[in-house]
């Protein structure tokens, strides 16, 4: 059993974390960089230590630093998060080498599912859907313009260690396939220092459907059903939802039943979430496996009733999974909203600067994720999302009256926000009808702009 644990990140999630090990009995380490010296995390943990100035490559990305925090504090174990050093296969390498567990996958799990073209080929093997595509990494843009005309148009050109859109583009025709290649394999380049590239037939207006599962260091795999994460803007989500509207009972069975045999084609342990494209005719693809605990977790925590942060930390101890596939029932619908301290009037331009006032609204069922407190100055230096609202309900229809209700009661004066923003989409019909596909965001920003 752990003793003690180091948080290798900040913000709401260091919270999040912090909270789970402190109701377990198990120590707290915060890391922090000189901008979050007055942060909630480091207030909360039951040690901080300074890891190095603002910018995160000089700490909270300063994998020397974390290690060495860790052995002079004498924790057992890293927990690191998402975004940071979550899925850095080095990392964890390093950790590894250095006996220090950290709460998730092997590195050489993250390295493998970290390569989506990789990726894409163990889920081929185990018979899992992908979209129709190339099976190896393409470095020469004949043989990649060759295979393009070959599948056919439209094609989408993504860079191996890409995900999250970068290195990503869409080639419409023959014609203009060489530029756009060119330009993700430039982007891959400068983003990754790799410029292995991959493709796939484009799926036009497709759904996010993404899959939460849970490995134990025995083989047992469960998931914990789905998240309809369709609606982001510029790859960010923005509003996730569980279960998604577009999925039935049975969909469910046998997409959640796929998951479950990815991550054991992955031989993957602890918190992953395996990524759909869902199309038009409700045919299902593998996109991508995240091995990290992800922003929208409590959206699953509260249709499950568990607690994904407690059961990583147990699966990283050795322990069986507390749950069986037959234990995880959906009940009821949850909607989690981020709240990002930008302008959407600016395009959705990030604005830092010091919270004078705040009411986090209350209620049944209304979680409030953040790390934010009154005077609290928001740094420039990290990612805008400053608070999560997370309601649950009976319905899907209850749980937006309840959000819409919430988003109301909720205020941050000082900055700029999207609350007001969220609300909108809330109020709209498409959306309260389900009529979602990945481009809801651009489609409503116009319908906004002509009212
Ligand atoms: C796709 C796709 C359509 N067809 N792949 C976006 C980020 C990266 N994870 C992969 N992405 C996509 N891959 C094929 N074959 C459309 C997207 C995509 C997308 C996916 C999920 C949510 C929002 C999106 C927005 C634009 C493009």
């Amino acid at each position: 059993m752990f003793h003690k644990v180091l948080i290798a990140n900040r913000g709401e999630i260091a919270v999040r974390i912090i909270r789970a090990l402190r109701e377990l009995g198990i120590k707290s380490v915060a890391v922090y960089s000189e901008a979050d010296k007055d942060s909630l995390h480091a207030k909360l943990a039951d040690e901080a230590i300074c890891i190095g100035p603002a910018s995160p490559v000089e700490s909270y990305l300063n994998m020397e630093r974390i290690i060495s925090a860790t052995i002079s504090s004498g924790a057992e174990a890293i927990h690191p998060g998402f975004g940071f050093l979550s899925e850095n296969a080095k990392f964890v390498e390093m950790c590894e080498k250095c006996n220090i567990k950290v709460i998730g996958p092997s590195s050489d799990v993250i390295r493998k599912m970290g390569n989506k073209s990789e990726a894409r080929n163990t889920m081929t093997e185990a018979n899992i859907p992908v979209v129709p595509g190339s099976d190896h990494i393409i470095y020469d843009v004949d043989e990649a313009h060759e295979f393009a005309d070959k599948i056919g148009y439209p094609v989408i050109i993504k860079a191996a260690l890409g995900g999250g859109g970068k290195g990503m583009r869409i080639a419409v025709n023959s014609r203009e396939f060489e530029e756009r290649f060119e330009t993700a394999r430039l982007e891959s380049e400068n983003a990754f220092a790799d410029d292995g590239m991959y493709i796939e037939k484009y799926i036009v207006n497709p759904r996010h459907i993404e899959f939460q599962i849970m490995a134990d260091s025995y083989g047992n795999v469960v998931h914990l059903g789905e998240r309809d994460c369709t609606i982001q803007r510029n790859h960010q989500k923005m509003l996730e939802e569980s279960p998604s509207s577009a999925i039935s009972p049975e969909m469910r069975k046998v997409m959640g039943e796929t998951a479950v045999r990815a991550a054991k084609a992955a031989h993957y342990e602890n918190a992953g979430t395996i990524e759909f494209l869902l199309d038009k005719d409700n045919k299902f693809y593998f996109m991508e496996m995240n091995t990290r605990i992800q922003v929208e977790h409590p959206v699953t925590e509260m249709v499950t009733g568990t607690d994904l942060i407690k059961e990583q930390i147990f699966v990283a101890q050795g322990q069986e999974l507390s749950f069986t596939q037959d234990d995880i029932k959906i009940s009821g619908h949850a909607i989690e909203c981020r709240i990002n301290a930008e302008n959407p009037d600016k395009n959705f331009m990030p604005c830092p600067g010091v919270i004078n006032e705040i009411h986090i609204p209350g209620g049944n069922d209304i979680r409030v994720d953040t790390a934010i407190y009154n005077g609290y100055q928001v740094p420039a230096n990290y990612d805008s999302m400053i608070l999560k609202l997370i309601v649950h309900d009976q319905n899907r229809y209850c749980a937006i009256h309840k959000m819409q209700s919430a988003l109301g009661e909720l205020v941050i004066d000082g900055i700029d926000t999207n609350i007001d923003f969220l609300y909108g989409i809330l109020d709209d019909q498409e959306y309260k009808n389900g009529d979602i596909t990945t481009d809801y965001i651009k489609n409503y920003i116009k319908k906004r702009c002509e009212k």
